[in-house]
Formats: structure tokens, C-alpha cells, sequence
């Protein structure tokens, strides 16, 4: 049994073969060929672990076996929660490769989130982490339970049950080795999650052809090889971690991940020079942070090249990285939905500390539309939609909002606000989309809103992006209510909903009424303006 959804169309799956992008080959396969080419070279660091591609291999096979024999396989899926530890790298391509079709949560979601994938998916499996608030106690794989949504078996990082323990799934089996069963490579591989603009978090399903293109054209950009040592500091979920270049291009690449369990400058710096790392990957926040501690503690040696995507990068702060950091600058924009853009690593210094960067493929086939819906010349700017190799044609069960995220030609909306220069460079530099971009961490406005209004006080409710310098964008809650509610009371709310804490408001403001646009939604371009006069008002 097959996942059902949204399938690139013949043509351009044909087209997409015959120029090389999809090679029919399992997402597994880069780590495969790096595991035969350089069997024992270091594949992974993870605090004083380090794993050789035979052996990192070794777990992958012995971790899908034991699987397997306990009855998974194709046509199941499976909910994942790791932090960024070598585990994380094991269970994705064990669950690969024996066919399960995974969906790694970031580790800072709760209930509301782990709960809603498990709501989608069915999994039958779940792998999380004991050390997890949800799972240190069995609260919240009762409440599955007793609502029939138990997945089948449950795994757990670090449990003491010897059972669940994912320490005991991944030793041998002792048997003979299964062989791999991986879904087919124009199936779906794994769900990637979306930032999101709508209620719930919706599910992206990429297939093992679009995904490992993105990866084998990232490593190739990026100029990964087999002496690339790669700072995994962002969430290993992300999508950005993972595939730009991320984890997967390092693989393929046959060079080493050095695993953080955060961007904190303080520990990278130290992982940095303990492991001769060469490449980081970061968000614009992060790299304030990182230049403040250079600042103080001198750059992070030997690092040569850094990453710096997921959210809008001043070129004020970007011009500082090569001095303070000392290091090359590549700016990434992408997203899990697929378009992935990179400068490259001879442009000129402008473009680099300007731009953000030109498509991975020749076939992202790129539109920018006015509001009416045509298309905008070159340096003016226009809403970005998109069609290509790796781009997803539709997210996971979602007909009605698919109908709205896609055209009719299967181009996605993606809700950002791009110029375009001649040469196909992009520049972002703004947003449709109904979206906080969190120090890179995305909030879709409307389920806070949603959330907000289950509380008996709150009459209405709107999520709005404030500037922050550190952050970039913070989020203030705007709040109509039956008398005054504290803002401690409205964020144990949604604590108390499961709500991850980087969802929570930053800010929350009471006011009398909502302004409202000419069809009758709040006007939240009206309410910024209102919120920064009130600011100014107070000094
Ligand atoms: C401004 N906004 C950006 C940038 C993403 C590589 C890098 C990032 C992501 C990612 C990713 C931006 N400047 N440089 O998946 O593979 C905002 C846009 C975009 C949204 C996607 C990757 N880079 N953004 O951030 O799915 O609004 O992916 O549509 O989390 O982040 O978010 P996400």
C-alpha cells in the first residue's frame, strides 16, 4: 500500500528524468555510496561518539531489520521526535530504508504539534526521545490511547525499559541481513513540515527523486567533499539542516557531521575547534550571536564557510561575517515546500552580501505576480510561485488549501514577496502569507488566533510581526476580551493547549476593537501601524 498524494504530472516527471535531475534511486543512496566508497572514514560526531560510515550504516540496517521482523514496513508511517544526535541520522534512513514513511517533528513541539501529526498520519510507529517532557512520563502516550490513536509501537531514546529502549533496536539481530525495501523512488520518502499560514500544520510530501536532487545539486553548490566537517546546530528536522546541503548533502558528499545540540555560540565555538569543523549552517539570529561572542572570543577557527537562511538577512549584518567570523558568506532562501535558492560561491561580494541567492535548478521555473495576478517585470517586486524538480505539487490531504496554494498550471504560492534581478537572482523582501518569521522559526498566525479564542475571556484575536532587532520579527497578540485577562493567564492557555513555546506570543496587547479591511478581515498592516504608534507613544 502506497501514500496517497499529489504526484508530479507525466510530462514533467518525464522531462525531469531525461535531463538527469531524478535518477530513480532510493533517498538512502548517498549514504549507501559514500558507506562503499570510504567505509571507514567518520561519518558523524555526536558528543564522544563517532560513527564510521560502515558503522553508521551497520545501525541504519540493524535498526530497519528489527522493524521489519516486528512487522513494519511499507505502507506504514512513523512520527519522529529526536534531537540533533546521531540517532536522529539512524532512525531517518533505517526508516527509509525499510519503507516506513517518516515525519521528523522538531524537538521543541509538544502535544498540540505531536499530537496533530499523529492525527494525520495514523503512524504506526512513533519514536521519541525519554528525556522529552512528553514522554518522561506516560501522560501523553495514555491520552492516545485512550483516544484509539495509540501507534503500534513506541520507541524511546534513553528509556529505561529495555522494550522500548532504542539503544536495544539498534545492535544486530544476529539473523541474515534483510534486504532493503525502500518505497519506490517516485513514491513519497518522508513528510517534511510546513511553516504553515493556516490552523493546523500541514504535511509536504517529497518523494526520493525531487528530495535527493535537491541534495546532490546543494552538496555541489555548497562545494561539499569528503573533507567537509558540517556544525549541525539548527534542528536537525529542519529542512534547511537537513538538505541545504544539511546532513543528506554532507553524506553524499562522504564528509562528517559534527552534531550540536544548539547554535550557542559558546559550545559551537568549542565544538568548532575540537573537530576541525569547515562548514555551520545558521539563522540571521543566530549569527548575531556568533559575531558578538567573535567580538569577544575571536572567530570560530578553522571554520571557512557559513550558511545564513531561513529568514530576511540585513546586508549590514552580512557584511560583517567575513571579518568578524572569518569566513566565506553563502546566503540561502528555500523552504520545505522544495525551491531552494543559493548565491554561489564565486559571485561577486555584493551579490553575496545582497542577494539571496538564484535557483538550484535551470527548471525551477519561477513567476512573480502582482496582486491582480500578472506576472512583474525584472526589480519590481512580486509574489513568488513556483514549479520544478523538486517542488511539491500538493500538501498532504489538503484539497481545499491546495486549491488555493497552487495555480492552475501546479505553480505553488509561496507567500513570499521577492525582486528579481536580470540575471535570476532573488531578493526577499517581503511576505503575503499570513506568517511570523521567528528568528527563522515559523508561526502561522491564524492557529495561535484559533488557540487564543478557545479561552472563555477572548472575543477576538490576531497574531501580528513586529520588528525585533535580535530576532528579527517577534509576535504580539492583539486581543479583544470581556474584561482585562493578564498575559500570564492567556500564555498558561496555550501551554496548557500543548502549544510549542516558540509559538507563544512575545507580546500580548488588549484593545477595544479589531480595524478591519473593506471585506471584513482584520486589517493587520492597520493594527502594526497602531501597535507602533502606541510604542512610540510610550517612548
Ligand atoms: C528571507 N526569508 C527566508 C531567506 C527562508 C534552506 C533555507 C531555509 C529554509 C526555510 C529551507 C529565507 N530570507 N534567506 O527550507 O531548505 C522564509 C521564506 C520561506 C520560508 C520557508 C531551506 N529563507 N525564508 O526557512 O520551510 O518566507 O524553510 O518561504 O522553514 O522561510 O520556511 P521553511
Amino acid at each position: 500500500m502506497l501514500i496517497d498524494f499529489c504526484r508530479f504530472p507525466a510530462d514533467l516527471a518525464a522531462r525531469y528524468r531525461a535531463r538527469g535531475y531524478w535518477i530513480d534511486e532510493p533517498l538512502t543512496r548517498a549514504l549507501d555510496e559514500s558507506t562503499r566508497a570510504t567505509p571507514e572514514a567518520i561519518a558523524v560526531i555526536d558528543g564522544d561518539r563517532q560513527l564510521s560510515y560502515r558503522e553508521l550504516s551497520d545501525a541504519v540496517a540493524n535498526l530497519a531489520d528489527r522493524l521489519r521482523r516486528d512487522g513494519l514496513g511499507r505502507g506504514d508511517t512513523a512520527v519522529v521526535q529526536l534531537p540533533n544526535c546521531a540517532e536522529f541520522i539512524i532512525t531517518f534512513h533505517a526508516l527509509l530504508r525499510a519503507g516506513i514513511v517518516p515525519v521528523n517533528a522538531i524537538y521543541s513541539h509538544r502535544q498540540l504539534e505531536m499530537g496533530n501529526y499523529i492525527q494525520q498520519l495514523k503512524p504506526a510507529l512513533l519514536i521519541g526521545d525519554h528525556a522529552h517532557e512528553l514522554f518522561a512520563t506516560g501522560d501523553f502516550l495514555d491520552g492516545l490511547t485512550t483516544r484509539g490513536q495509540a501507534p503500534r509501537r513506541v520507541i524511546l531514546k534513553d528509556s529505561p525499559d529495555a522494550d522500548t529502549a532504542l539503544s536495544a533496536w539498534l545492535a544486530g539481530t544476529g539473523q541474515a541481513r534483510l534486504p532493503a525495501d525502500p518505497t519506490p523512488p517516485d513514491e513519497v520518502a518522508f513528510f517534511q513540515l510546513s511553516g504553515g499560514s493556516t490552523g493546523t500544520p500541514k504535511l509536504i510530501p517529497r518523494t526520493h527523486n525531487d528530495y535527493d536532487y535537491s541534495i546532490r545539486a546543494s552538496a555541489e553548490i555548497c562545494g561539499l567533499d569528503r573533507q567537509t566537517r558540517f556544525l549541525c546546530a539548527l534542528p536537525a528536522a529542519h529542512n534547511f539542516t537537513m538538505s541545504s546541503p544539511g546532513i543528506l548533502g554532507v553524506l553524499h558528499a562522504g564528509g562528517c557531521i559534527v552534531m550540536a545540540p544548539s547554535p550557542d555560540p559558546a559550545a559551537c565555538f568549542r565544538l568548532i575547534a575540537e573537530h576541525r569543523v569547515t562548514v555551520a549552517a545558521l539563522v540571521p539570529s543566530a549569527v548575531q550571536l556568533w559575531q558578538r561572542h567573535a567580538a569577544l572570543a575571536g572567530p570560530p577557527a578553522p571554520l571557512r564557510h557559513l550558511l545564513v537562511g531561513g529568514a530576511s538577512f540585513t546586508p549590514e549584518i552580512a557584511r560583517a561575517v567575513p571579518d568578524v567570523l572569518n569566513c566565506q558568506l553563502q546566503q540561502v532562501f528555500g523552504m520545505a515546500e522544495g525551491l531552494v535558492n543559493y548565491t554561489r560561491l564565486d559571485d561577486d561580494p555584493e551579490t553575496v552580501m545582497s542577494m539571496q541567492g538564484r535557483p538550484i535548478s535551470p527548471d525551477d521555473d519561477i513567476r512573480l505576480l502582482d496582486e491582480t495576478g500578472r506576472p512583474v517585470p525584472d526589480g519590481q517586486p512580486g509574489a513568488l510561485s513556483v514549479r520544478g524538480p523538486y517542488t511539491f505539487r500538493g500538501y498532504f490531504k489538503s484539497p481545499e488549501h491546495n486549491s488555493q496554494a497552487f495555480d492552475k498550471d501546479g505553480f505553488y504560492h509561496s507567500g513570499d514577496v521577492v525582486i528579481r534581478r536580470p540575471d535570476g537572482y532573488l531578493r526577499v523582501v517581503g511576505r503575503i502569507k499570513d506568517q511570523i518569521n521567528r528568528g527563522g522559526e515559523k508561526v502561522a498566525a491564524e492557529e495561535i488566533e484559533a488557540l487564543l479564542m478557545r479561552h472563555p475571556l477572548i472575543r477576538q484575536a490576531a497574531l501580528v510581526a513586529m520588528p525585533d532587532a535580535m530576532l528579527g520579527e517577534r509576535s504580539v497578540a492583539v486581543i479583544v476580551s470581556n474584561g482585562s485577562v493578564k498575559s500570564s493567564t492567556l500564555r498558561r492557555h496555550l501551554r496548557d493547549l500543548g502549544l510549542a513555546d516558540y509559538k507563544l506570543p512575545d507580546r500580548f496587547h488588549q484593545t477595544d476593537s479589531l480595524p478591519l479591511t473593506h471585506i471584513g478581515k482584520t486589517d493587520k498592516r492597520r493594527l502594526r501601524e497602531m501597535l507602533q504608534a502606541a510604542d512610540a507613544r510610550q517612548g
